[in-house]
C-alpha cells in the first residue's frame, strides 16, 4: 500500500493482504481503498441522484444498467457527480486532483461517486459495478486515479485483423478495466497501409468503423485511427493532401483521434525531417483547426533502441522538430522488450518528451504457432512519471489476449502495487469464472514463444520445472524412479487432459474456446503422451516388456496425432501449426520417451524407433536479426521462418542453411521483399566435396519472389551473402528449400 490511510470514525483498516480483501479485489488495483469492518449486500436496486452535468453520459447509462427498474422507493441512494457539482460539494476535498481520478464511498444506505472529471466519474461507476457484482462487500472508501495518462491497446499486429464483433467486445472490456485508448492499426488492413491508404473505406467497413467509434465513446475509450503510409509515400503535396483527405473521411465517420505509423518501412518514407514536417502539417492544419481532435500519435521508423542510430540524427530530429503535443511511440531497447528506468532514461531526452510505449506483448505475429497466455511481467514498477502512455500490441486471438490485457490495465493504473502473478490469476477468473482452474492449467503451459528471431522469452510451466528436473535427474542419470516427482508429473498429465476437456465443453466463454481450440486439442494429446511416457519409463525400470510395448505403441500414435494437429490447424504461411507445453513439458516427455526406448532396445535387442523429431537443417548467420530464426520442416521442404521487420544486413554478412548430408535440391526460393536488391547479394551452394559455387537468382514473375538455379544439384549447404560493400535494408519474407527426396 503506497498511500497513507487515514482514520475515519470507527472504521478499521484492512490491508490488501488480509482475508477480507482477498475476497474483494477491485480491478485495476486502486491507489487507495479503506475498508470498514461492517459490510453490506449491494442492493439490486437503488435510487440515483445524478448531477445534471452527467445527464446523457456513459456514466449515466452504466449506472442505470446497474439498478433494476428505476430504483424508485429503494432505501439505497447513489449520488454521482463531478468535482464542482452541487450535489457532491461536501466531498470535493476528497477527490484526487489527477485527470480521471475519482472518490467513491459506500455506507450502509448510500454510495457517493465524485469524479475529478467525467471519465473519473465513469471509472467510479465501473468500480461500483464491481462492488455490485461481488455481492457482499465491506463499507469502504476508494480514492483512485491512474498512474499513466493513456492506457490501452494498439491493434498493430500482422495477421488476420480482429473481427468487428471481437472489437466491440474488446471496447467493452477496456471500459470495464479502465483502459482509455485503442489504436486501430492492423498491418493487414489494406486501407490502413499500402496499397490503399489513400482510398476511402468501402461502405461496409466504413459503417463498422463508425460503430466502433460509437462503442468506444460508450466506454470512454479514445478511438485512434492510424495510417501507415510510409512504404510508398512520396513527399509531395499530392500525397500530403491524400492523407489529409483520408483523415477528413475518418473524421466524418466520427473519429476524433489520429495516428501515423512509420514502422517497418524502408526507402524514402523513413526520412525524419519529412515525417516531422508531415506530422506538424497535420497538427497545424487539421488537429488544431478542428478543435475537437485528440493529440496526434506517431510511430517512428527507429522505434526501438537496437535500431536507432543516434548519430544518424533520426530520433533527435523528431525530438527537436515535432510539435510539442505530438506523442512518439517506442517499443523499448528492442522490438520485443520490456521497459524499465534505464530504457526510459535513454529515450525521453532524445524525444524531448515522455515516450508513448508500444509494448509488443502478447503479440504473437512472429511466433504464430504459440499462444502467449502467461503473466504480464518485466516492466519497471518505478517509471510512472516517465510514460506518456502504455499500450499493448495483442495477439490475433482477441479473447485469449484479454488474459494479458487485464494485467496491462492493472499495471498501467497503479505500477507500484502491481503483482504480476496475482493479477494473472484474477484475470483468468474474470475471463472464465466457471472454469478458472482449468484455464489456469492451460495458461500455465501456454506462455512461452519457442525459439524466435527477437529472442524474447517468457517463463512456462514454472511450477512443474523442479519436479521435471527431479524426475529426469533420477531416471535419466541414475536409472531409478523419484516417487514424489513421478506422482506429481502423472497428476499434472491428468490435470492437463481434464482441463482440455473441461475447457472445450465449457460454455462460460465461447469466444475464448474458439480462439484456443486447436491448442486445446494438442494440449489433451500432450497430457496423454506425458502419461504414456511415464508408463514406458516405469515398465522399462521394472522390466515389464509387454507393458512397455503397449505404452510405447500408444505414445508413438500420440506423436503422430500431435504432428497431425500441427499440420492441420492454424496453417498460416509464417509459423504454421500448434505448439503447446513446448518449453518444459514436451521436451521432458520426449526425453523420457527416448531414454526408455533406448534402454528397452539395449535390454531386448529390439530396434524400436527412438527419434521424436528429426530436422536435417541447421541455420547459421552473422546477421543479428537472422541468427536466431527457427527453421522448420514440412515434408520435403525446409524453411527459415520469415520476419516482419526490416533487416539491417551488414556488408559481408551471410546466412547459411546446412543440410545433414549431400541432398538433391529441386527448388530454392528467396524473397527479400524489394525489387532489385538481389543485385547486391550472392547465392552459393556447397557441393558434396565442400566446394562453394555461385548460382543465379532469377525473377519468377511473382512480385519480389526469386528462384535459384539449383535444380537437381546435390548440395550440403546454401549461403546468401551481402556482397554490395554496404549495409542493405531488406525484408526477409521467404527462404525455402525443396528437396527432391523426402
Ligand atoms: C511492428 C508490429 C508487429 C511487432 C511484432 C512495431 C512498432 N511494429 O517488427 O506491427 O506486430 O513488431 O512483430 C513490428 O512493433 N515489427
Amino acid at each position: 500500500m503506497k498511500k497513507h490511510l487515514w482514520l475515519m470514525g470507527t472504521w478499521a483498516f484492512l490491508s490488501w493482504g488480509s482475508a477480507a480483501a482477498q475476497q474483494l479485489h477491485l480491478q485495476p488495483t486502486p491507489q487507495q481503498c479503506v475498508e470498514a469492518k461492517d459490510s453490506l449486500t449491494f442492493p439490486a436496486r437503488f435510487r440515483l441522484e445524478l448531477a445534471p452535468s452527467l445527464t446523457g453520459t456513459p456514466t449515466e447509462r452504466l449506472l442505470r444498467s446497474l439498478s433494476a427498474s428505476d430504483g424508485a422507493g429503494s432505501p439505497f441512494l447513489v449520488t454521482v457527480g463531478v468535482k464542482g457539482d452541487k450535489a457532491v460539494r461536501a466531498y470535493a476535498a476528497s477527490v484526487p486532483s489527477v485527470a480521471e481520478g475519482y472518490y467513491l464511498r459506500v455506507e450502509k444506505d448510500r454510495a457517493v461517486i465524485v469524479g475529478h472529471d467525467e471519465r473519473g466519474a465513469y471509472y467510479g461507476a465501473q468500480t461500483l459495478a464491481q462492488l455490485k457484482e461481488a455481492g457482499r462487500v465491506p463499507l469502504l472508501s476508494v480514492t483512485d486515479y491512474p498512474d499513466v495518462p493513456f492506457r490501452g491497446v494498439v491493434e498493430g499486429f500482422y495477421g488476420t485483423p480482429w473481427s468487428h464483433e471481437a472489437r466491440l467486445s474488446q471496447l467493452d472490456f477496456y471500459g470495464r478495466n479502465k483502459l482509455n485508448v485503442y489504436l486501430y492499426g492492423p498491418k493487414d488492413d489494406p486501407y490502413h497501409s499500402t496499397p490503399h491508404w489513400r482510398k476511402p473505406y468501402p461502405q461496409r467497413e466504413a459503417e463498422q468503423l463508425q460503430q466502433l467509434v460509437r462503442r468506444a465513446q460508450e466506454n470512454h475509450v479514445l478511438f485512434y485511427w492510424a495510417i501507415h503510409p510510409g512504404q510508398d509515400i512520396r513527399w509531395n503535396e499530392a500525397d500530403r493532401d491524400a492523407l489529409m483527405a483520408k483523415f477528413e473521411q475518418m473524421y466524418q465517420l466520427g473519429v476524433r483521434a489520429f495516428a501515423i505509423f512509420f514502422d517497418d518501412i524502408s526507402g524514402e518514407g523513413t526520412k525524419a525531417d519529412k515525417q516531422a514536417a508531415l506530422l506538424n502539417y497535420v497538427d497545424d492544419h487539421f488537429v488544431k483547426v478542428k478543435g475537437d481532435v485528440a493529440p496526434l500519435v506517431m510511430c517512428p521508423t527507429e522505434y526501438n533502441k537496437s535500431w536507432s542510430n543516434v548519430e544518424g540524427g533520426y530520433l533527435p530530429t523528431l525530438g527537436d522538430r515535432l510539435n510539442k503535443g505530438i506523442h512518439i511511440m517506442w517499443t523499448g531497447d528492442r522490438v520485443i522488450a520490456c521497459v524499465d528506468k534505464a530504457s526510459m532514461n535513454f529515450i525521453n531526452p532524445l524525444l524531448k518528451r515522455n515516450a508513448y510505449i508500444w509494448w509488443n506483448f502478447p503479440v504473437s505475429d512472429y511466433v504464430r504457432d504459440h499462444l502467449l497466455m502467461g503473466p504480464v511481467y518485466g516492466n519497471g514498477l518505478d517509471i510512472k512519471d516517465d510514460l506518456a502512455a502504455f499500450v499493448s500490441n495483442p495477439m490475433e486471438h482477441p479473447e485469449a489476449s484479454k488474459v494479458a490485457l487485464y494485467s496491462v490495465a492493472d499495471y498501467a493504473w497503479n505500477l507500484e502495487a502491481y503483482d504480476s502473478h496475482a493479477s494473472w490469476k484474477r484475470s483468468l477468473r474474470a475471463l472464465m469464472p466457471g472454469q478458472a482452474d482449468a484455464l489456469e492449467t492451460f495458461a500455465t503451459h501456454n506462455s512461452d514463444l519457442g525459439k524466435n528471431g527477437h529472442r524474447f522469452n517468457r517463463e512456462e510451466s514454472e511450477e512443474m520445472r523442479p519436479w521435471l528436473e527431479r524426475l529426469l535427474g533420477a531416471y535419466v542419470k541414475e536409472r531409478r524412479a523419484d516417487e514424489p516427482a513421478w506422482r506429481r508429473t502423472r497428476e499434472e498429465c491428468r490435470n492437463i487432459q481434464r482441463a482440455a476437456d473441461l475447457l472445450q465443453a465449457s460454455t462460460d466463454n465461447r469466444a475464448l474456446v474458439e480462439d484456443i481450440r486447436p491448442w486445446l486439442l494438442q494440449f489433451k494429446l500432450l497430457g496423454e503422451y506425458g502419461e504414456e511416457t511415464l508408463n514406458m519409463a516405469e515398465a522399462q525400470l521394472d522390466g515389464r516388456q509387454e507393458a512397455f510395448v503397449d505404452a510405447y505403441t500408444h505414445a508413438r500414435a500420440l506423436q503422430t496425432l500431435m504432428s497431425e494437429v500441427d499440420a492441420t490447424y492454424n496453417q498460416n504461411p509464417y509459423q504454421p501449426g500448434v505448439k503447446t507445453g513446448s518449453k518444459r513439458l514436451l521436451p521432458a516427455f520426449n526425453e523420457l520417451f527416448q531414454t526408455a526406448t533406448k534402454r528397452f532396445n539395449q535390454a531386448t535387442g529390439q530396434a524400436l524407433a527412438v527419434a521424436t523429431e528429426y530436422l536435417p537443417y541447421t541455420l547459421a548467420s552473422d546477421v543479428r536479426q537472422l541468427a536466431q530464426l527457427p527453421v522448420r520442416r514440412r515434408g520435403n521442404t525446409g524453411e527459415v521462418t520469415p520476419s516482419n521487420e526490416v533487416i539491417l544486413w551488414q556488408a559481408g554478412g551471410s546466412l547459411t542453411l546446412s543440410l545433414d548430408y549431400a541432398r538433391s535440391v529441386s527448388e530454392l526460393t528467396v524473397d527479400l521483399g524489394l525489387s532489385g536488391v538481389e543485385a547486391g547479394f550472392s547465392l552459393e551452394v556447397r557441393s558434396a566435396e565442400g566446394e562453394w559455387q555461385s548460382v543465379e537468382l532469377r525473377p519468377t514473375g511473382r512480385k519480389t519472389v526469386l528462384q535459384a538455379g539449383v535444380e537437381g544439384r546435390k548440395v550440403t549447404a546454401v549461403r546468401l551473402s551481402n556482397r554490395s560493400g554496404a549495409e542493405q535494408k531488406v525484408y526477409f519474407k521467404q527462404f525455402r528449400l525443396r528437396l527432391a527426396e523426402n
